[in-house]
C-alpha cells in the first residue's frame, strides 16, 4: 500500500493522470503553491496525492484481520483463565436459592418467651403478636382462659374459640370506663389532652354532639388553645355546626369566669393546645389554665394508634406527671395496622380505656371501647 504523488499546473489533468495510471484511485488531498521569480508572472504548482482503490480495501483488509487476531489473542487468555480456576479451586456445591421470607413469618413464639404454653394458647399468642401485641401483655391475657394440659404439662386454651380466651383476658385485665354520663344537676366538665395533632378537637366534638343527642344536655365548648393558627376558628366552626355555645379561655382568671358564668350547662367540654410531651414547660402553662377549672372534670388522654407502644407510654407517663388522667382515649385506628396498642397501653398503665376515633368524619367516626370491640381489632374482624 503505497501514496502516489503526482505534480503540475493543472488539478484537473493531475487528476486524469493518476486514473489513466493507476485505475480507481482515491484522492487524499492536495498542495497548491506559488512559482516564480516575477510576482505578476507566478504560477500556481500543484501536488497531488492519491491512493489506488484496491490498496484502501487492501489496508481496511489488513485492518480488519488484525483486529481478528487480537480478538483471537483474548479468547485464547480467557479460556486459560478460566481453566486455570477450575484445576485450583476446591470441588463445592453450588449454594442453594435463597428461601423467600415472608414478613407475616418473621413473627414467631420463640421457646424460650412462650415456653410454658402449647396448643392453641401458643398459636393465639403468636397471632396477638404479630398484631403487635407484647410478649408480656399477651401471655397475661391467654393465661386468664388457660388450664394445664396433663400431657403436655403445659397451659392450652380452656375455651372453645380464641375470641372467648380473649374477651375473658381482656375483662380481667382492662378497665372501661363505658359512655361518658352526668348525671342530673351535676355540672362536669371533660378536658382533651394530648400531643400535637392527634385529635382533640374533632374528637371533642365527636363527643359533644353524643351529650347533645344521646343525653340530650346542655353542653358548652371552652377553647384554651390560642397557640395554634386557625385553633380557634376551626373549633368554632365545629360549635356552630352543632349548634353549641363555644369561648376562649386565654387563662386561668378567664377560664374560671367563664365557667362560673354557664350555670346553665350540664356538661363543658374543654379543648387544650397540643403540646409535645418533651416540653415540661408548656405542659406547666395547660396546667396553670386549668388550675381554673372549679368543677369536677374528667382528663381524657387522647393517643394516637400510629404511636408505637414505647412512645405511647412515654406519652402517657410524661403527661400523667402533670394531670391525674382519668381515661385514655384512642384515635387513628383507621390509620393503623397494629392494634396491639389497644391492649398494651391500659395493661401497662392500669389507666381505663374510653372511645375509639376510626376516622376524620365529625361527629360519626367514633366507637365505644369494650373488651368486644378490643377484641375485634385483634382479631381482624
Ligand atoms: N384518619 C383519622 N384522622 C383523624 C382522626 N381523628 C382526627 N383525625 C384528623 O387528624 C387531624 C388533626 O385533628 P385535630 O382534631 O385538629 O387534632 P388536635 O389534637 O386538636 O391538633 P392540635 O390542636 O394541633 O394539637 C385532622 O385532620 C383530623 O381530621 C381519626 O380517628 N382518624
Ligand atoms: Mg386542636
Amino acid at each position: 500500500m503505497s501514496v502516489k504523488v503526482y505534480e503540475g499546473e493543472e488539478l484537473n489533468g493531475l487528476i486524469e493522470k493518476a486514473k489513466k495510471e493507476l485505475g480507481d484511485v482515491e484522492i487524499l488531498y492536495y498542495e497548491v503553491e506559488k512559482r516564480g521569480f516575477l510576482p505578476f508572472l507566478k504560477k500556481k504548482w500543484y501536488r497531488l496525492f492519491v491512493l489506488k482503490k484496491e490498496e484502501e480495501k487492501e489496508r481496511d483488509r489488513e485492518a480488519e484481520s488484525s483486529e481478528i487476531v487480537k480478538l483471537e489473542e483474548e479468547i485464547g487468555e480467557i479460556k486459560r483463565l478460566l481453566k486455570e480456576l477450575k484445576e485450583n479451586s476446591p470441588s463445592v456445591a453450588s449454594p442453594p436459592p435463597p428461601v423467600p421470607v415472608h414478613l407475616e413469618e418473621r413473627v414467631v413464639c420463640t421457646p424460650e418467651e412462650f415456653g410454658e404454653f402449647t396448643g392453641d394458647a401458643l398459636e393465639l399468642l403468636s397471632l396477638l403478636v404479630k398484631k403487635g401485641v407484647e410478649p408480656e401483655v399477651a401471655k397475661a391475657v391467654v393465661k386468664e382462659a388457660c388450664g394445664l394440659d396433663l400431657e403436655s404439662e403445659k397451659l392450652d386454651l380452656n375455651t372453645a374459640t380464641f375470641r372467648e380466651a380473649l374477651l375473658k383476658g381482656i375483662e380481667k385485665h382492662l378497665k372501661f370506663t363505658g359512655e361518658f354520663k352526668v348525671e342530673e344537676g351535676q355540672k362536669k366538665a371533660f378536658v382533651f389532652l394530648g400531643p400535637t395533632g392527634v385529635g382533640k378537637t374533632t374528637n371533642l366534638f365527636k363527643i359533644a354532639s353524643k351529650f347533645v343527642i344521646e343525653q340530650e344536655l346542655k353542653v358548652g365548648v371552652i377553647t384554651t388553645d390560642t397557640f395554634k393558627v386557625g385553633g380557634v376558628a376551626q373549633a368554632r366552626t365545629y360549635a356552630s355546626i352543632l349548634n353549641i355555645p363555644f369561648f376562649v379561655a386565654t387563662d386561668q382568671k378567664k377560664l374560671k369566669e367563664i365557667v362560673e358564668s354557664l350555670k346553665e350547662l350540664d356538661v363543658i367540654l374543654i379543648d387544650t393546645v397540643g403540646r409535645s410531651h418533651y416540653d415540661y414547660w408548656r405542659l406547666g402553662e395547660i396546667k396553670a389554665t386549668l388550675s381554673g377549672l372549679e368543677v369536677p372534670a374528667e382528663m381524657l388522654l387522647l393517643i394516637s394508634c400510629n404511636y408505637g407502644t414505647n412512645e405511647a407510654m412515654e406519652v402517657v407517663n410524661r403527661y400523667r406527671s402533670f394531670f391525674p388522667i382519668s381515661s385514655i382515649f384512642f384515635t387513628k385506628i383507621d390509620e393503623s395496622s397494629s392494634p396491639g396498642i389497644l391492649l398494651n397501653v391500659p395493661y401497662t398503665s392500669g389507666l381505663p380505656v374510653s372511645y375509639i376515633s376510626t376516622g376524620q368524619r365529625v361527629p360519626e367516626d367514633i366507637k365505644l371501647l369494650t373488651p368486644e370491640l378490643i377484641t375485634n381489632y385483634l382479631l381482624g374482624e
